[in-house]
């Protein structure tokens, strides 16, 4: 059996909480390989909104085995939280959750770092979600990380407080700061709690399970263009967020690689800063905004927005592999008479280019638009892609022959009902 991928081709919200949720009946486990929680993914369903964090998306599945990855960055303070906020849904959390050993533990130190390098950026700062992530990463490829099987050990603490005094010469404080001994108790109250869960080496998990002919789905996090590699740079967030981090954030073999689902919205938004060619500072902007409801699921920042950008997301196809697209938030659009979709960029010396060019974060780029018609009517009560406006149907059509992977979903709405699939 083939592992799948799911995962976002722009800057993240894309819509994945949604898809994986639709796709997750399909799958036997749903695992995440990088992030933390930097994640929000959304899911809507029987009138209930629910935001996930760090835990797989397929939790809402009784049937569905979810896996925290090695490639991820775990809070234990979060995680309890999320945990606590699913008890009233009644789930066997404890059979259906298991966390790699090999995940990477973030510290309240972390969160603080996060913070004060984001503080010495002054106007150059990535715009961090501040959860700790960037250096939770640093310390794993410096090799001085702690590791969720870590907690089993007697020198936990030891290793804890080791690593702590590194950050604390690069804070500059210890004792002076107000929170940091409450935020260690919690810290260490959630470290307790986190060993009641299956820790596990689950690359053999996944691997024994394809072996089994079960399906695995990999669910990413952010989106292509914040990979730390491919993103814009140092506009991004610090794992691979592409195709690639699933074989080194969940330990398969690029073989054993299946459908790779890319999902995109209709058009795109940003959050945190960073170049964004197509971005909107007009009504219609604030239009999108609105009506796609675009604030962060983790931090409620506003989500920066504007016209789908196709060389943008052709260079996510490309690394990603993507084998189909799922178009979401359609609906959004609705009240547009007609739409623009970029398919290159003019630069600064006049040139026309349809790639994304290193330069891409000091230059101001220009998007070359094509206008089209909009569909400009509500879509609620469409049920397959036959009933389509034609503007839309159009719409689908111009974006599959640029970019030449067929769209075969279309989301028009959060509800799991709202979600077309081509027949
Ligand atoms: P970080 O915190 O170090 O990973 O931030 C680095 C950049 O990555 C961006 N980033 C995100 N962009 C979109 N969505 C994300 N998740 C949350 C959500 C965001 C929120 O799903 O809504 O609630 O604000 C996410 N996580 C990281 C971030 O904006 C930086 O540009
Ligand atoms: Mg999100």
């Amino acid at each position: 059996m083939k592992l799948d991928i799911l995962l976002g081709l722009q800057w993240g919200d894309e819509g994945k909480g949604k898809v994986v949720d639709y796709l997750a009946p399909k799958y036997n486990v749903v695992a995440r390989f990088q992030g933390g929680p930097n994640a929000g993914h959304t899911l809507e369903f029987d009138g209930i909104k629910h935001v996930l964090h760090q835990i797989p998306s397929g939790i809402f599945r009784n049937d569905i085995l979810n896996i925290i990855g090695n490639g991820v960055v775990l809070d234990p303070v979060i995680f309890k939280k999320e945990i606590d906020a699913l008890a009233k849904f009644n789930l066997d959390l404890n059979k259906n959750l298991v966390i790699s050993k090999k995940t990477q533990i973030i510290l309240p130190t972390h969160r603080l770092l996060d913070a004060a390098y984001e503080k010495s950026k002054g106007n150059k700062k990535i715009g961090s979600t501040l959860k700790g992530i960037g250096p939770t990463y640093q310390d794993k490829i410096a090799r001085m990380g702690l590791r969720v099987g870590d907690v089993l050990q007697t020198s936990f603490k030891d290793k804890y407080s080791k690593l702590v005094e590194k950050h604390i010469q690069i804070l500059g404080f210890y004792d002076e700061h107000p929170d940091l001994k409450e935020l260690e108790e919690e810290f260490f109250k959630s470290i307790e709690f986190l060993k009641t869960f299956k820790l596990v080496e689950s690359e053999y998990l996944v691997n024994d399970n394809l072996t089994k002919g079960n399906s695995v789905l990999a669910e990413g996090a952010q989106g292509s263009l914040l990979d730390v590699d491919f993103g814009s740079y140092p506009f991004v967030t610090s794992s691979n967020t592409t195709s690639a981090g699933v074989c080194s954030g969940l330990g398969v073999a690029p073989n054993k690689i299946g459908e790779v689902y890319g999902i995109f919205k209709a058009y795109c938004t940003r959050v945190g800063s960073g170049p964004f060619p197509t971005e909107l500072f007009d009504e219609d902007g604030k239009t999108m905004q609105k009506v796609g409801n675009e604030f962060g699921a983790t931090t409620g920042r506003p989500r920066r927005c504007g016209w789908l950008d196709l060389p943008a997301l052709k260079y996510a196809i490309m690394i990603n592999g993507v084998t189909q697209l799922y178009m979401m938030k359609a609906d959004v659009l609705n009240v547009f008479e007609s739409l623009k979709v970029c398919e290159g960029y003019k630069r600064e010396n006049g040139e026309v280019i349809d790639i994304m060019p290193y330069e891409i974060v000091d230059e101001k780029l220009e998007p070359v638009y094509t206008e089209v018609k909009g569909w400009n009517c509500d879509l609620s009560g469409v049920s397959s892609f036959d009933e389509f406006p034609k503007e839309l149907t159009d719409y689908v059509k111009f974006i599959e022959d640029r970019v030449g992977v067929p769209v075969n979903l279309v989301s028009i709405g959060p509800d799991r009902t709202q979600t077309i699939i081509k027949e």
